[in-house]
């Protein structure tokens, strides 16, 4: 079970616990009360209200807590020192990756920008799952930071509606082992490309180049 799988089995449990309350003063309400059974429920509404404030308050810090204690957005200003860096250009309608593969088990640091109007930057596992996302901005440069510790061909989907393209508006980038290895799909879609001639080999062989630079630089650490 995925996490939106819980949450909506979560809020189909709420809305049903929400019907029955309905249901319940539907059913009462043609009905005459004495004074002793309206004090009687009276207090009995106190007391469940107490503890349900009291359940929601420890819900409420807790789940802050637990959802940002470790907060997700980096640091936006100065250098963050990730290992490895992915320059991000959005237009409409394309990416733009410098450079094109990344190495799993350190940090990643995309900065993403756009060239013309605002889309939005999600990265997708080869399972479909998003796993990181920002806003491409025009004349901003946003700063997201991600470690991936499945290699595999990871695709980017504009989440930001910029047009006629924006549908489409789609690219794929590498993830490989860092010890080199690279899954059995990255391979054989990297050997198509180089066989097709994709203007993308010569971008690729920039790529190794920079992720083998950041390797020898984390190992330096
Ligand atoms: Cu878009």
């Amino acid at each position: 079970m995925i996490i939106q799988d819980a949450i909506w089995a979560i809020a189909l449990a709420g809305m049903g616990l929400v019907t029955l309350g309905f249901l319940h003063v539907v059913s009462q309400a043609g009905r005459s009360a004495d004074e002793e059974a309206t004090r009687r429920s009276a207090r009995t509404a106190n007391a469940i209200r107490k503890w349900l404030f009291a359940v929601l308050l420890v819900g409420f810090v807790g789940g802050t807590w637990a959802t940002l204690h470790r907060f997700p957005i980096p640091a936006q200003s100065g250098d963050l020192g990730a290992p490895q860096v992915v320059d991000v250009v959005a237009r409409m309608w394309s990416w733009q990756f410098t450079p094109e593969a990344v190495q799993t088990g350190s940090a990643v640091e995309f900065r993403v920008t756009s060239e013309d109007v605002n889309h939005g930057f999600a990265i997708y596992s080869p399972e479909g799952h998003i796993v990181a996302q920002t806003q491409a901005m025009p004349s901003y440069s946003n700063k997201l930071l991600h470690t991936f510790d499945k290699p595999g061909t990871y695709t980017v989907q504009c989440l930001e509606y910029c047009g006629i393209g924006h549908g489409p508006m789609k690219a794929s980038f590498e993830v490989v082992a860092a010890n080199g290895a690279k899954a059995p799909n990255a391979a054989d879609a990297a050997a198509s490309a180089n066989a097709a001639g994709a203007p993308g080999a010569n971008a690729a062989g920039a790529a190794s180049a920079n992720v083998a630079g950041a390797a020898s630089a984390t190992q330096g650490d």
